[in-house]
C-alpha cells in the first residue's frame, strides 16, 4: 500500500498542472497514468492556449519553452462562402491567443515534475476508487502486473472523458447534462507550412472546415464529416479535394503536403454537477466536454487544476474547507460560459443537416455571420469569449 497526500489519476494537462502547483506549495502527490511517457508526450491533441492559460503556466515556472516557441496570434479569420473577414482579437480585447501543442505542454510539465523528483507512475491504470466514505480513499491500480493500492487524503480524477473516476460517484449524487451534434470532425496533420499566418474558420455550403497549425512547418486541418464516418474511406486525395472545396476563396491557396496523421473525433457537450463527491474531485475532461470548435477544452482543464490547487493548499495550511466547498461552483460558472460559447460557435459554423427547416437555419447562420463580421459589438462579444473570459 502506497500513501500520498493527493492521488491524481491521469497525466494530461489537468493532472500534471495540479501535481505541479501542489508541489510548488510543498504538497505531495502521486500521478497514475495508464499510458507510457512516450505515448502521452507524442499524443497530438489541442493546440490553442488562451492568454490566461499561458500566464498561469509562465507564473508556475513551466513557461520557458512556451515563451520561446509559441506562435502569438492577434486575430482569426472567418471565411463565409469564400469571402474572408478578420476578427482583430487583440485590438478588440487587449489579449492574444497562442499556438503551442498540448503534447508540448505535457512534455514541459512532465520534465518539471520529474526534475523535482515528483512521482508519475506511467503504465499504471487506475481500476477503481474505494473508501470514499472515509477520510482516506484508496485508488486500486494495475502496476507491474499486480494490482496495487494508493491511499491519499484526496483523490482527483483527471482521467479524461473515458476514465474511471466519474463512474465512482453514485449516480444519485450528481446531475449530468449533455448534447450530441449531427456531425464529427476529421482532422489531419500535414507536414507543410501553414497557408495563412492566422487560423481560418470556414463556413461553406459543403460544411465547416478549419485551417490551424502547430508550428511554422506543421499545418493542422479539420473537416466537418458525418457522425458514422470511417477514416478508411478518406484517402489523402479525397481529403485534399474536400479541403480545397471547403475554402472556396479564389485568391487563397491551401498548401498541400504529406499527411502525417489523420483521425476522426466525436463532437459532444457534457457537464457533470457537482464536480465532486466527498473526497473525490473531478477536473478537466473527466467533468466536462465541449465541442472543439471554440478551442476551450485544455484551457478549462488547466483552470480547474488551478482552482483545485488553491483550495487544497488552503486546506493543508489552515484546515479551512470553504475553497474546497466552492471548487465545483467556481469551475462550473466558467464551464457553462464556455459551454454556451462552444455550442453557439459550433452551431453558427457547421452545416446542420437536410431537415425541413435546414434552409431556415442556414439563413439564420448567414445573418449571424454577417452581424459578427460587421458589428463591432458583436465581434467584440465573439472575441472576448474566444480569448477567454474567466469566471462570469
Ligand atoms: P486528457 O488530456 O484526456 O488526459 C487524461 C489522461 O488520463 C489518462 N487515463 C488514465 N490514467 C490512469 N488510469 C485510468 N483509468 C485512466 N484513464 C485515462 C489518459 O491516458 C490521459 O493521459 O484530459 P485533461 O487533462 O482533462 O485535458 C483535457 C484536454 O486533453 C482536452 O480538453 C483538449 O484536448 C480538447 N481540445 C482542445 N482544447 C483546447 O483548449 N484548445 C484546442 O485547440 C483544442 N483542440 C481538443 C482540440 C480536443 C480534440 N479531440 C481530440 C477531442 C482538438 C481536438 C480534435
Ligand atoms: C487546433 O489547433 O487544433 C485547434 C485550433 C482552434 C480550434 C480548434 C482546434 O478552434
Amino acid at each position: 500500500m502506497m500513501r500520498t497526500q493527493v492521488g491524481i489519476i491521469g497525466a494530461g494537462p489537468a493532472g500534471l498542472v495540479l501535481s505541479h502547483l501542489l508541489a510548488l506549495e510543498g504538497i505531495e502527490s502521486v500521478v497514475l497514468e495508464s499510458r507510457s511517457r512516450q505515448y502521452v508526450e507524442r499524443r497530438m491533441r489541442a493546440g490553442l492556449l488562451e492568454q490566461g492559460t499561458v500566464d498561469l503556466l509562465c507564473e508556475a515556472g513551466v513557461g520557458d519553452r512556451l515563451r520561446r516557441e509559441a506562435l502569438v496570434h492577434h486575430g482569426i479569420e472567418l471565411m463565409i462562402n469564400g469571402t474572408r473577414h478578420r476578427i482583430p482579437l487583440t485590438e478588440l480585447t487587449g489579449k492574444s491567443v497562442f499556438i503551442y501543442g498540448q503534447h508540448e505542454v505535457v512534455k514541459d510539465l512532465i520534465e518539471a515534475r520529474l526534475n523535482a523528483h515528483g512521482q508519475i507512475l506511467f503504465e499504471s491504470e487506475a481500476v477503481d476508487i474505494n473508501g470514499l466514505d472515509s477520510d482516506l480513499p484508496t485508488i486500486r491500480f494495475r502496476g507491474n502486473e499486480a494490482i496495487e493500492e494508493l491511499r491519499a487524503d484526496f483523490v482527483v480524477g483527471c482521467d479524461g472523458f473515458h476514465g474511471v473516476s466519474r463512474a465512482a460517484i453514485p449516480s444519485g449524487a450528481v446531475v449530468e447534462f449533455q448534447k450530441t451534434y449531427p456531425f464529427s470532425w476529421l482532422g489531419i496533420f500535414a507536414a507543410v507550412p501553414p497557408s495563412n499566418d492566422e487560423l481560418i474558420y470556414s463556413y461553406s455550403e459543403r460544411g465547416f472546415a478549419l485551417h490551424t497549425m502547430r508550428s511554422p512547418q506543421l499545418t493542422r486541418l479539420y473537416l466537418q464529416c458525418a457522425t458514422n464516418e470511417v477514416i478508411q474511406n478518406w484517402s489523402d486525395d479525397r481529403i485534399w479535394n474536400e479541403l480545397h472545396a471547403r475554402f472556396p476563396d479564389p485568391d487563397w491557396t491551401l498548401n498541400e503536403g504529406p499527411i502525417v496523421e489523420k483521425g476522426i473525433t466525436d463532437i459532444r457537450s457534457y457537464v457533470i454537477e457537482p464536480m465532486r463527491y466527498r473526497r473525490l474531485f473531478l477536473a478537466g475532461d473527466a467533468a466536462h466536454i465541449v465541442p472543439p470548435t471554440g478551442a476551450k477544452g485544455m484551457n478549462l482543464a488547466i483552470f480547474d487544476a488551478r482552482v483545485l490547487a488553491d483550495a487544497m493548499v488552503d486546506w493543508y495550511r489552515s484546515g479551512r474547507t470553504d475553497l474546497l466547498e466552492s471548487y465545483s461552483g467556481t469551475c462550473l460558472r466558467r464551464v457553462w460560459r464556455v459551454q454556451h460559447f462552444s455550442w453557439w460557435y459550433s452551431e453558427m459554423l457547421h452545416k446542420l443537416g437536410d431537415g425541413e427547416d435546414s434552409s431556415f437555419q442556414q439563413q439564420l447562420q448567414l445573418s449571424q455571420l454577417r452581424y459578427i463580421t460587421t458589428s463591432r459589438a458583436a465581434m467584440t462579444s465573439l472575441a472576448e469569449n474566444y480569448v477567454g473570459l474567466g469566471v462570469v
